[in-house]
């Protein structure tokens, strides 16, 4: 069918809607009509190619919408129903087989492959190859044909699909990282280094947690500041100095339980795990650059017992997780619609000027 997406031509060119040939569901494949999508900073990042992916392509990661079709073996939603999408995982390595589909043996060529994992593409334009399933979506368009691994079915018709889609990545990654990887002790304390759509969702995963010390850490005051708003307990502006030193001052010399690096900026992992206090546990979620390395501290780290652990994507399964936050949410624990602002989807390029420039922590494109 004819569809309307945002295709990305080459590094670093803008979004542009243009007219598509999309390929129906085959086996195990669900078209969605999209309703709304968010913007990821890793949306940014395939676009200006720091992490390759064959371009032309259509981006897109944080999609909800209805679906309209599916093809045959579909067993978990049919037409009509309503849904989040996230990350395609292949269902049978090791760490799928093992709830951890995040750390799919296959992740790359699922998510970043430029097409389904044979190498098949579902979007063409005037018989050219467009790259899709980015992230097992492509969503950043008015439908995507997609692995039934990537639809999670929503039945709570009260919540608007304009604010699910991004469950699907950015909210998932920051409250999972707190809920299901570090699962801090209520009455523990947290700093959360970044204070975009991830590290505010998981500030606000640590208040259902009940830490009771919640330290956003960031370098643009109205961050902090909305991050106050959010239920941050402290703030750090890194522009008054050492971050390490201010946390330490908050917690009276014994650092953090749990530290969050959510910005990809290799040095601020190790303001991270300075922070920690005796056997603290630090997460990484923020991508940076591949290759990227940095110093720690190993002199004293066995009086200290830290430990470091790497999570994608919140260690989510996003069928489990996503219906979990929905149910926060509803109950008033985790309102992550304060973060977004959406954006008509023919205003991509501004969406992604005002998330570039922190003016909106997550914008959110309504098709
Ligand atoms: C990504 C970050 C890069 C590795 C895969 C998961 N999260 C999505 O934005
Ligand atoms: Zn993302």
């Amino acid at each position: 069918m004819k569809v309307t997406g945002a295709v990305v031509a080459g590094s670093g060119a803008p979004f542009e809607l243009m007219d598509l040939d999309l390929a129906d569901p085959g086996p195990a494949e669900v078209r969605v009509r999209m309703v709304a999508c968010g913007v990821c900073h890793t949306d940014q990042v395939i676009r200006d190619q720091l992490v390759p992916m064959p371009l032309p392509a259509v981006l897109g990661h944080e999609g909800a919408g209805m679906v309209e079709a599916v093809g045959p073996g579909v067993t978990n939603v049919a037409p009509g129903d309503r849904v989040v999408l996230s990350f395609n995982s292949c269902g049978t390595c090791s760490a799928c087989s093992s709830g951890a589909p995040g750390y799919c043996a296959e992740f790359g060529a699922y998510n970043f492959g430029g097409g389904r994992p044979d190498g098949s593409t579902s979007l063409t334009c005037g018989g050219e190859r467009v790259s899709s399933h980015f992230f097992g979506q492509s969503s950043f368009a008015t439908h995507a044909t997609v692995s039934m691994r990537s639809v999670v079915r929503v039945d709570d018709e009260d919540v608007p699909l304009e604010i699910l889609g991004p469950l699907g990545c950015g909210i998932q990654t920051g409250a999972g990282a707190v809920l299901n990887s570090l699962a801090p002790e209520a009455g523990s304390s947290i700093a959360i280094f970044g204070a975009g759509a991830v590290g505010d969702a998981a500030l606000l995963a640590s208040r259902v947690a009940g830490c009771t010390t919640i330290i956003a850490v960031d370098r643009m005051a109205k961050r902090l500041e909305f991050a106050r708003e959010l239920g941050a307990t402290h703030t750090v502006d890194v522009a008054d100095g050492d971050p390490v030193a201010a946390i330490m001052d908050i917690t009276a010399g014994a650092g953090v339980n749990y530290a969050l690096e959510t910005t990809g900026v290799p040095p601020v992992l190790r303001q991270a795990v300075d922070s920690l206090a005796i056997r603290g546990v630090a997460g990484l979620l923020g991508q940076a650059p591949i290759g990227s390395e940095v110093a720690l501290e190993t002199g004293s780290s066995l009086l200290r017992g830290w430990s470091l652990k790497a999570i994608i994507e919140g260690d989510s399964v996003p069928q489990v997780f996503i219906p979990r936050l929905i149910r926060l949410y509803r109950a008033g624990l985790f309102p992550f619609d304060k973060l977004i602002q959406t954006f008509p989807f023919a205003e991509i390029g501004d969406a992604f000027v005002a998330s570039e420039h922190g003016e909106v922590v997550k914008p959110v494109l309504v098709m």
